[in-house]
């Protein structure tokens, strides 16, 4: 029986790719996706740890028409059906299964998820009629899983993503029936050379469906992505001569709907501004890059210190969607960052997408909100979400907060430059990233690495990224974090092919931690570039409630200490607009195993894992209170 099956299985791989794989219903991600009503798919789902993916393969290593996707039930007495998801485990999504379950704490593999539900009715936008008569449609949509995803609707396979940080989602109208449905994921954490991020990094590799799932609920013609911005008015040429604020400003609007429709009215309506424009939707169903002029005097500008959101409406037909935007311009001038055409020096702070309290991926509005009120406490203006694309929720709540956000995707230390596929996977996530938040009046840097070895391979690698994220958005400013190299013993010279892709040249320095914190005072600086310079990390680590001489690593003072230095060398760097220490807060690394200092989690946070204060959070607030 078992070589029957066995045969039988090869036989029909084949035919099961067929069918299974027949429906792909990958569709470009949906702007403002929380715009729009959605049954949430939130909450307890089944899950099954498969080690060796046999839910997947057969034992010649074929896609098996007997997958775990089919979550097949025995019909007759005989039958043998090795798995139930129904008899399995829950754990609550979204979350990390790393602490959900303490046997998966270390696991990186396959997890099959499984969940049943029924439809709830969709809210009718149009006209009478049940909503399928209107030809409305959902879609189903992950706010990320990490790593590799395959996703199943009722035993179809409805696509395939790659890469753990950035949302996706499905058109799943056809396959949805009235009564109970299901949805199966396969998620795959493994690590691998060649992915993005690649073998090595120094985070936890937390797997599961990190985010939020939904069913979203679109009409059957809908905006696929629209975006705002504000027209800077041309700086002045030097310093100190004043901006000459015009009249009336220009913003700009443009659209795209789901299908290539031409002649589709398109309105867009900010009514505390008084402004009710309407367009037009050329051949391929596209509101081209259109402006409409505002008031000066009535426009109140998106700051830190007033961070102004207008509730903004944009109707297809009788349709519609709601966003809150906020409306500013961001440039450079020689070394300044100009916010709103004034210069701003961002004081920041880099954060992980960990929970304040404890370790375990951060997915809901209290994390964003309790880990940004600790930045705020600081004195920060400015986040770097490092090192991937952190949950929409943090950008949103900064954005309503006042704090502007520097957003990374996880092209880390060493990635296959050379491998084709590697810079798809890399230019895919770039591309997620600037669509899910390109309206974010807050985000101003696109970052588009960190820490990577030079050679020409990586240079044209991160030269084609930097251009196409500039063909994405144009609007912003783009940089990656560098490093320096030693010049001579107290000299670090930034030198880096990548100076002329970016508008802010950013750079790691661990002076005090992998480097003696006697040598600060003497360190000299040179930056060639005439380009506003960020230190994108500084830090070192220490053990909450460790006390000791400054001179004793893992102390609060040593890294009180370290910070005290740091701040003081920094101040004499030329053209120095923004920091961004390395960290918040203490989180969790596989490379960091010491006992009873590190105990698996990196130490360098200005908080403990569990929110409590170190020394050296008080240095670096006196340091902005001056800034
Ligand atoms: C770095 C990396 C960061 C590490 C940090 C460290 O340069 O960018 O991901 O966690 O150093 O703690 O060494």
């Amino acid at each position: 029986m078992l070589g029957n099956k066995r045969l039988q299985t090869t036989f029909f791989a084949l035919a099961c790719m067929l069918t299974v794989w027949a429906a792909d219903k990958d569709v470009p991600l949906i702007q403002n996706v929380m715009g729009y009503e959605s049954q949430s798919l939130n909450g307890a789902w089944n899950y099954i740890v498969d080690v060796q993916e046999e839910g997947y393969y057969d034992y010649r290593m074929n896609v098996s028409r007997w997958g775990f996707f089919q979550n097949a039930k025995p019909q007759k007495p005989e039958d043998l059906i090795e798995y139930d998801f129904d008899k399995s485990p829950t754990m609550q999504i979204p979350s990390d299964w790393n602490t959900q379950d303490e046997k998966l704490f270390f696991y990186e593999g396959t997890v099959w998820f499984y969940k049943k539900f029924g439809l709830t009715p969709s809210p009718s936008p149009v006209g009478e009629g049940s909503s399928k008569d209107k030809g409305e449609r959902r879609l189903l949509y992950f706010g990320a899983v990490n790593y590799d995803a395959h996703v199943y609707v009722n035993g179809q396979h409805v696509g395939h993503h790659v890469g753990g940080f950035t949302p996706f989602n499905y058109d799943v109208t056809d396959l949805l029936k009235d009564g109970e449905n299901t949805v199966i994921v396969k998620v795959d954490n493994k690590r691998h050379a060649e992915d993005v991020p690649t073998q090595i990094f120094d985070w936890w590799n937390y797997g599961g469906i990190t985010r939020d799932v939904k069913l979203v609920s679109v009409p059957a013609l809908y905006l696929e992505d629209y975006s705002f911005s504000l027209t800077p008015v041309p700086s002045p040429k030097s310093e100190g001569s004043k901006i000459s604020i015009p009249k009336t400003r220009e913003i700009s609007f443009s659209a795209k709907l789901n299908r290539a429709e031409a002649g589709q009215q398109v309105t867009v309506s900010i009514p505390e501004l008084k402004i009710e424009k309407t367009f037009t939707t050329d051949a391929e169903g596209n509101v081209q890059c259109s402006v409409f002029n505002v008031q000066s005097k009535k426009l109140q500008l998106w700051t830190p210190e007033n961070p102004k959101l207008y509730q903004v409406k944009i109707s297809v037909g009788a349709s519609a969607v709601s966003d809150e935007i906020g409306f500013r311009t961001i440039e450079t001038r020689d070394r300044q960052i100009l916010l709103n055409g004034k210069p701003i020096f961002l004081k920041g702070i880099s954060i992980h997408n960990e929970k304040p309290n404890g370790g375990g991926r951060a997915n809901s509005v209290e994390d964003a909100r309790t880990l940004l009120s600790w930045a705020q406490e600081l004195g920060c203006n400015f986040v770097r979400l490092a090192h991937y694309p952190h949950h929409e929720e943090m950008v949103r709540e900064a954005e309503k907060m006042g704090i502007l956000v520097w957003s990374e995707i996880p092209v880390y230390w060493t990635i296959a430059w050379k491998n084709p596929q590697t810079y798809e996977n890399a230019k895919n996530q770039l591309t997620d990233m600037i669509a899910r938040d390109h309206n974010r009046a807050n985000v101003i840097i696109w970052s588009i690495a960190n820490e990577t070895p030079h050679s020409p391979e990586r240079d044209t690698f991160l030269g084609n990224l930097a251009q196409y994220a500039r063909t994405l958005d144009n609007t912003r400013l783009i940089s990656m974090a560098m490093e320096v190299t030693g010049a001579s013993n107290y000299v670090n010279r930034l030198n880096d092919n990548m100076n002329k892709y970016v508008d802010v040249v950013s750079f790691n320095q661990y002076i005090g931690w992998y480097r003696d914190v006697n040598d600060a005072p003497k360190m000299k600086w040179e930056i060639p570039y005439n380009k506003p310079v960020i230190i994108s990390e500084f830090g070192g680590g220490a053990r909450y409630g460790l006390h000791g001489p400054k001179n004793q690593r893992w102390t609060e003072e040593f890294q009180e200490n370290l910070y005290i230095e740091n701040c003081a060398m920094l101040d004499k760097i030329e053209g120095l607009a923004g920091t961004t220490p390395w960290i918040l807060k203490d989180f969790r690394s596989p490379r960091r195993v010491l006992p009873g200092v590190q105990d698996y989690y990196n130490r360098k946070g200005l908080f403990s894992d569990k929110g409590e204060k170190k020394k050296a959070f008080y240095v670096l607030k006196r340091w902005y209170e001056g800034k």
